[in-house]
């Protein structure tokens, strides 16, 4: 059978080497805008950000992660958009010779673009004009590592990829008449689309099986309090979790660098451990069919008793950038939950009056550098302090033997006091709900809160206290399963 899929071209679009799984063998480098020449296009709308220093910053950025060298720019406010081409009809001739001036092989629009108005694009410039979605999925395919984000980005692309199915059909039967060809007929363009069909179902089925076991395994330690780091790409999130626990999660200058939740056991002064994860960064306009296959790697968040919002506070675009990860906070169910504000890279601000507006608008952060260990005292007290609103003091009881558990409160309760007498041991100690009903699980008992001890216990220390380092570590800090299968 020949598609459209094993023509040895570049394509105007996604990852296809994902095809490779249906039959058709299109290598990712001939389809990926890896090492090609790429001119910039952005249009200003009302209502969007726009950064009047330098527009297409994220872009670029988002265009060299993907790994290709930007030649050439160009941008156009407009108060409306032209509905064929996006760009009005001088502006895509300046850019098809801005094209040839620069000997571009793509174009890359900060906007997102519908099917047809690329495809008059490519025909008005004869060059391949890739949108923003089309961009990030390129960029998330490239760097998923895990089985599991590997699943996720597969089922974003096709599920973004569908509905265009006709474009590229359209696209390549002009590049293939070209090359003298056949033209691809409909009953091919159908078998395609019934095959794609076919493994968008598989791999939801898929994601839906690695789903429920992420929702059992953060389940199943909701005890213990986990803190989620969010924010923006490259705010400083990895930078942040390796500084506070001694991780060495991958931290580096570009976007998406981490695609994956990893979770490690922080040690807080006050001898509690708590939970932290780090996970995938967000920006503006996060395609949806990602945000939704991403609702996995999310589940640690959605389950955090407190989101750590990292911002880049040196950025110019640091309240679009809250904003933005706002929307997707709701979007993936996670609106509601309670959320610290940290103003990161205090120690790269281009001028202090930038963080003082941003404190001002938002009275309760926290500034800091992850980067330069400044300002973390603040922000453990702070966490500490949101932690500790849902603390009630109890009164329990059990037998000196019950090592474990006293380990165990030692790590998971504040205040812990211990008034041993021959046959048993009460504790004095602030607890939240889940802890307490771990701690009644462990074989404490509860005594009324006006069941005052008795004077003259002793108080002294337990022999053989548990590691309970190691077994808070254990689901946590396992590497991934789909880290092991990769
Ligand atoms: N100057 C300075 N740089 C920082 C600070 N925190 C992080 N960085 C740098 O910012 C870049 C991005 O840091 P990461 O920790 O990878 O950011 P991230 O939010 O995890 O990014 P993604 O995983 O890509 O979303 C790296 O080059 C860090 O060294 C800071 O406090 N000050
Ligand atoms: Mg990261």
């Amino acid at each position: 059978m020949i598609g459209f899929f094993d023509i040895p071209i570049k394509q105007p679009c996604l990852d296809w080497s994902i095809f490779s799984t249906l039959g058709f063998d299109q290598s990712r480098s001939e389809l990926s805008v890896r090492l090609e020449r790429a001119v910039l296009v952005g249009v200003g709308l009302p209502g969007r950000p726009w950064d009047e220093a330098d527009p297409l910053a994220e872009l670029r950025g988002l265009a060299e992660t993907a790994g290709s060298l930007v030649v050439g720019q160009l941008t156009q406010k407009r108060h409306g958009l032209q509905l064929g081409t996006y760009i009005g009809t001088g502006k895509v001739r300046e850019l098809g010779e801005l094209v040839k001036s620069c000997d571009a092989d793509v174009i890359l629009f900060d906007n997102d673009l519908t099917a047809s108005q690329i495809k008059a694009l490519e025909k008005a410039t004869e060059c391949k004009v890739l949108d923003r979605s089309e961009l990030i999925l390129d960029i998330f395919a490239t760097r998923a590592r895990t089985a599991e984000s590997r699943l996720q980005v597969e089922l974003a692309q096709l599920e973004y990829a569908l509905p265009r199915l006709k474009r590229m059909w359209t696209h390549l039967s002009r590049v293939k008449a070209g090359i003298g060809m056949r033209g691809p007929g409909e009953t091919q363009l159908e078998e395609d689309r019934r095959l794609v069909g076919h493994r968008i179902r598989d791999l939801r089925e898929k994601l839906r099986v690695v789903q429920g076991r992420k929702e059992r395994e953060v389940a199943s330690r909701s005890t213990e309090p986990t803190i989620s780091i969010v924010g923006y790409t490259n705010a400083g999130k990895s930078t942040l979790m390796n500084t506070l626990t001694g991780a060495s999660v991958l931290a580096e200058n570009r976007l998406f660098s981490t695609l994956d939740t990893r979770t490690r056991t922080w040690r807080l002064k006050d001898g509690r451990h708590v939970l932290l994860s780090d996970t995938v960064g967000f920006i503006r306009d996060l395609p949806h069919h990602l945000v939704a296959s991403f609702k996995s790697t999310l589940e640690e968040a959605r389950r955090a008793r407190l989101l750590v919002h990292v911002v880049d506070a040196s950025s110019s675009q640091a309240e679009e950038h809250i904003d933005a990860v706002e929307t997707v906070l709701a979007d993936v169910g996670c609106g509601e939950q309670p959320v610290l504000l940290v103003f990161n890279k205090i120690d790269q601000l281009p001028d202090i009056s930038f963080l003082q507006a941003l404190q001002q608008k938002h009275p309760r952060s926290v500034a800091v550098s992850a980067f330069q260990r400044i300002g973390l005292e603040h922000l453990e007290e702070a966490i500490t302090d949101r932690l500790d609103s849902d603390l009630v003091a109890s009164l329990l009881e059990t037998v000196p033997a019950n090592g474990k558990l006293l380990a165990w409160l030692r790590t998971h309760a504040k205040n812990v006091e211990e008034h041993y007498t021959e046959d048993c041991v009460r504790i004095e100690c602030l607890l939240d709900g889940a802890a307490l009903g771990q701690a009644l699980r462990m074989g404490a008992i509860q005594l009324r809160p006006d069941n005052r001890l008795l004077p003259g216990i002793a108080t002294e220390p337990v022999e053989g206290e548990a590691d309970s380092a190691a077994s808070l570590d254990s689901p946590a800090n396992a590497p991934d399963e789909a880290d092991e299968a990769d």
